[in-house]
């Protein structure tokens, strides 16, 4: 028999801060008790009375359109807005367990200050006024000593669309930092190094395409668009026979269903594209006209780059058979158009990712496959326009003009004064156009100058280390939609500095339940949950027609909570010195309402349908082939150098298009010379300037191809230590759904079996992984103490590449209320304010949680982060988290 808790309950576990702090309390001050009792039957949806709302999904990043089905004034249902260009109408799992965050019995409802320590889980309840007075007074006084750079907000996937820059802007501080380098930077890079622009992530013409290669990337259970990309590429290997092959070290989702499967060595994919390019080169198969007409180099160049990149060379690096290479780099140029890499963290979250990357989206450009039908496309949500505003969609203006940037971090200044004599150096010699970039350590770290070259992916996974070795300082930090201290690399090093209050003397969590890292505030501001509020939405367009769609609140926000953008109107209101002048509303609908003005619809039309686009629009094939309007030329400046047409806007020289070898003006690439830079010289200076000697592979301005560092000299017994993402789960986002965590909750480590049996243990034995410190030119390189090790059973699966053990993220929390940690110390918890509780799909929560160990359950995992080293690649500081090494022993008894 498992014991009976009783309901309601309100335990808050301290077990990890206990540890941290030695101290222990509860967690007053959350929503107010409501308990449903036991006599609340669950009611199912009236659809006579439920009424279906579009909004769109905040479950993960691809941001769906969904319909909410609201019955009473309450999310009883949650399906897909079939006016949803990407999604077409779809969702996965995760959408309806956004329902159960909204009434979560623990989600926060009210603002708190912490009257113990920092993370003793001891907090009181106060009002708005206490808390935006408090938080107010401290931002004036920042203002007032010239210290407003001392302000930051830290955020993960928020989708506000420019508001954390307006609030700090308004304010007159840079430091908007981001998870962008923990996440996505470097499937960037191979974008913008090419063709200047990365728009979100990678789309394709799936639909049309003959045959995808596909470099590690999950889109059937993750990837920033998975739903979009999904459905299109089994569409086309449904009803056109296209072929899915597909890289991994491990059987993802995606290479379990795909028609070939190739198990690889971590870290290898750049020898097997450079293998493959190779290939096409030396069969002649290769779009000649393309190159010549849009590569910025000469083609006899890049097939003598490729000549050591055999295919037996990439098959001693990955295992991948070079007689499978050199097949599929044939069946690949032939399948042209109709063909295009997949490339996504798989590939490039490695110390050679950046050049891997590019290796992949090369073998795209040798078959001249780019923006064609079938083909590697990206849409005018890019810098690509035509009469269109930056998204390809009008331009929007309201609610004011945006606030200046702040000064540059320039010579001379007092915030220049504050970094350490080193930097000072290196920033010193830096271009005169690259000083003016420059906007702190924490924004723009000087050694990863291409972090913000292009596009700034601020090296976040630095923030907390920089902080801590007094590379700059900060008073008040605000953190939003952000848990970096579970999701971070070495987690354990950010609870460290979120818990020293000499290195953040003031942190603000905006947060909608008790996360690791709002566990560690001073001050939580509780937010409207994403179906309480609303966000604009722009995203990457899979049908090549851009589209823009709308966030609107379901119903009113419960407790206390406010949306981010209220909170900021109100603090900007508070603060004065000119910053409440950007947030000149008085209704959140009302800025939006601004925002989307120039919509050839009405709002109300606009929030009937959710969705957006011009159906009379051509999809953006060949954007770069466009002509430019004679009208558009008159006024235009040529420089003859470059063969680029420009013409001013606010004060800045702006390209419009290029001319061509044979005379044609076209708009051409969002890139420096309008053209494909295969010859990107940004490596090279980078590489100068961030001090890398001069043979340095990363500075290699060529898509390239070298082993990293860490993996040089593996001993035999060594294994690659690699994590991944579930379909049920969103990082640590979705940990408070039952409905989810009741399909994932825990994470055994994944091995080979031949593995296995070699170390003597099968499927639910322990085993004991401990990483070691990376080599190469990273933080804390080569140092003999290990990360971290772990403890944690093990399951043995076919398909794993046999060096490879990989972990799951999203378990193991310690925080997340009661579905996230369902073994904490019982008490009671608060039920749902203002929620009745016949509508719940759970009115037995804590009953419910039969995989927690009291109840004979499995648990809820192992949080594995503090294992992963913090390891930024050079130049561009992403975040190698799959270059792990790691010994492996068996754990007696098991
Ligand atoms: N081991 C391992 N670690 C990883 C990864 C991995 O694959 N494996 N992936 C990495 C990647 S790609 C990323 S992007 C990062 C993401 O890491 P984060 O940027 O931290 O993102 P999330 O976990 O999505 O959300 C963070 C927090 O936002 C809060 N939140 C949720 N909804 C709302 C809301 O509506 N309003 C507000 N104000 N807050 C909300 C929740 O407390 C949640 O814990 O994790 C990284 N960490
Ligand atoms: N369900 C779900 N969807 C999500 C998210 C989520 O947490 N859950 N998060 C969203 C976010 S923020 C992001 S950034 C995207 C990420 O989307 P993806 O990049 O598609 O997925 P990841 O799991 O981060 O990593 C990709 C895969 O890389 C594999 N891998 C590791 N090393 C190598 C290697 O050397 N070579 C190859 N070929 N493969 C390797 C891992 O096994 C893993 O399956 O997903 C987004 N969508
Ligand atoms: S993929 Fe799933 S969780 Fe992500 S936005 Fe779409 S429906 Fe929501
Ligand atoms: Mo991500």
């Amino acid at each position: 028999m498992t014991p009976r808790v009783p309901f309601p309950f309100t335990p808050f576990t301290r077990r990890d801060w206990i540890k941290l702090t030695g101290a222990a309390a509860l967690t007053p001050g959350l929503g107010a008790a409501a308990s449903p009792g036991p006599t609340a039957f669950y009611r199912p949806i009236d659809y006579t009375k439920a009424k279906a709302i579009p909004t769109i999904c905040f479950g993960c990043t691809t941001q769906c359109g969904v319909l909410g089905w609201v019955e009473d004034g309450r999310v009883r249902r949650i399906s897909g807005n079939p006016l949803d260009p990407n999604s077409r109408g779809r969702i996965c799992a995760k959408a309806n367990g956004v329902i159960d965050l909204t009434y979560y019995p623990e989600r926060i409802l009210h603002p708190l200050r912490r009257t113990g320590p920092r993370g003793s889980g001891q907090w009181e309840r106060i009002t708005w006024d206490e808390a935006l007075d408090e938080i107010a007074a401290r931002m004036r006084k920042l203002k007032e000593e010239d210290r407003a750079h001392h302000l930051a907000v830290q955020v993960g996937r928020d989708k506000t669309q420019g508001l954390m820059q307006r609030f700090l802007h308004a304010f007159g501080s840079p430091q908007q930092l981001n998870r962008r380098a923990i996440c996505s930077s470097n499937p960037r890079v191979a974008n913008m190094s090419y063709f200047g622009e990365s728009v979100d992530w990678d789309t394709g013409d799936y639909e049309q395409s003959k045959l995808i290669l596909n470099f590690g990337a999950n889109p059937m259970e993750a990837h920033q668009g998975g739903m979009g990309a999904l459905q299109r590429i089994q569409k086309a290997r449904c009803d056109k026979g296209a072929r899915l092959v597909t890289f991994e070290v491990r059987p993802s989702a995606t290479a379990s269903v795909s028609d070939e499967f190739f198990p690889v060595r971590a870290g290898t994919d750049g020898a097997i594209a450079m293998a493959m390019a190779h290939v096409i080169v030396k069969n002649q198969l290769h779009d000649a006209d393309f190159w010549d007409r849009w590569c910025n180099m000469p083609f006899a160049d890049i097939e003598k780059h490729l000549e050591p990149f055999t295919p037996a060379f990439a098959e001693a690096e990955s295992g991948v058979p070079a007689a499978d290479i050199e097949r599929l780099a044939i069946e690949f140029a032939k399948a042209a158009p109709h063909c295009l890499t997949l490339i996504n963290r798989g590939i490039t979250k490695h110390y050679n990712g950046a050049h891997a990357g590019r290796a992949a989206r090369l073998l795209d450009i040798l078959v001249g496959n780019i923006g064609r039908p079938g083909g590697f496309t990206m849409t005018t949500r890019s810098a690509w326009k035509g009469g269109w505003g930056q998204d390809g969609l009008p331009e929007t203006e309201f609610p004011s003009p945006a606030p200046p940037a702040p000064p540059a971090w320039l010579p001379g200044t007092t915030m220049f004064a504050e970094l350490p004599e080193s930097v000072q150096a290196r920033v010193k010699a830096f271009p005169k156009s690259w000083q003016e970039k420059y906007f702190g350590e924490l924004y723009t770290p000087s050694e990863y100058p291409l972090s913000w070259q292009w596009q700034v992916m601020r090296v976040g996974q630095l923030v907390y280390p920089y902080l801590k070795e007094g590379r700059a300082k900060l008073d008040t930090y605000i953190s939003y939609t952000f848990n970096s201290a579970y999701n971070y690399p070495e987690a354990s090093l950010a609870r460290e500095v979120l818990l020293d209050e000499t290195l953040l003397p003031f942190h603000i969590a905006i947060d909608v339940v008790m996360s690791e890292t709002s566990a560690l505030a001073d001050i939580i501001l509780p937010e409207a949950a994403a179906f309480e509020r609303w966000d604009p939405q722009v995203t990457n367009a899979y049908d090549l027609i851009p589209f823009t769609a709308i966030r609107q609140p379901l119903h009113p926000p419960l407790g206390e909570a406010r949306s981010v953008l209220r909170i900021f109107r109100d603090l900007a209101r508070r603060v004065g010195h000119g910053m409440d002048a950007y947030f000149a509303f008085e209704e959140e609908e009302e800025f939006y309402k601004g925002w989307f003005k120039n919509l050839p619809i009405t709002w109300e039309e606009f929030k009937r349908r959710g969705i957006w686009y011009d159906e009379k629009r051509s999809k953006d094939y060949e954007l770069h082939e466009q002509p430019v309007p004679e009208s558009e030329l008159a006024g235009a400046a040529f420089d003859e150098k470059t063969g680029i047409y420009s013409v001013e806007k606010k004060g800045k020289a702006s390209a419009i298009g290029v001319k061509l070898a044979d005379g044609s003006v076209v708009r051409g690439f969002p890139s420096r010379s309008r053209k494909v830079e295969v010859m990107q010289d940004l490596f090279v200076q980078g590489a100068k300037y961030a001090g890398l000697p001069a043979d340095d592979p990363c500075g290699n301005p060529l898509p390239t191809y070298f082993k990293v560092p860490s993996h040089v000299d593996m001993k035999e017994d060594e294994f690659h230590w690699v994590t991944f993402k579930w379909n049920a789960h969103t990082q640590s986002r979705s940990n408070y759904s039952k409905r989810l965590a009741e399909i994932i909750h825990t994470n055994p480590i994944w091995m080979h079996p031949d593995a296995g049996k070699k170390l003597g243990v099968k499927s639910g034995d322990t085993i004991e992984v401990t990483v070691k410190r990376p080599k190469g030119n990273t933080y804390r390189a080569g140092e003999e103490k290990p990360v971290g090790t772990i403890r944690h059973k093990v399951l043995l699966r076919r398909g794993m590449h046999p060096r490879v053990l990989a972990c799951s993220h999203h378990c193991g929390h310690t925080q997340m209320g009661i579905v996230g940690n369902p073994d904490r110390p019982e008490g009671p918890v608060p039920g749902i304010e203002g929620m009745d509780p016949a509508l719940l799909t759970d009115r037995d929560l804590p009953n419910n949680l039969w995989w927690a160990r009291k109840r004979g359950g499995p648990g809820n995992g192992m949080a594995i982060n503090d294992t992963f080293p913090i390891d930024p690649t050079p130049l561009i500081g992403t975040q190698n988290w799959f270059d792990c090494v790691a010994t492996v022993k068996k754990v007696t008894p098991v």
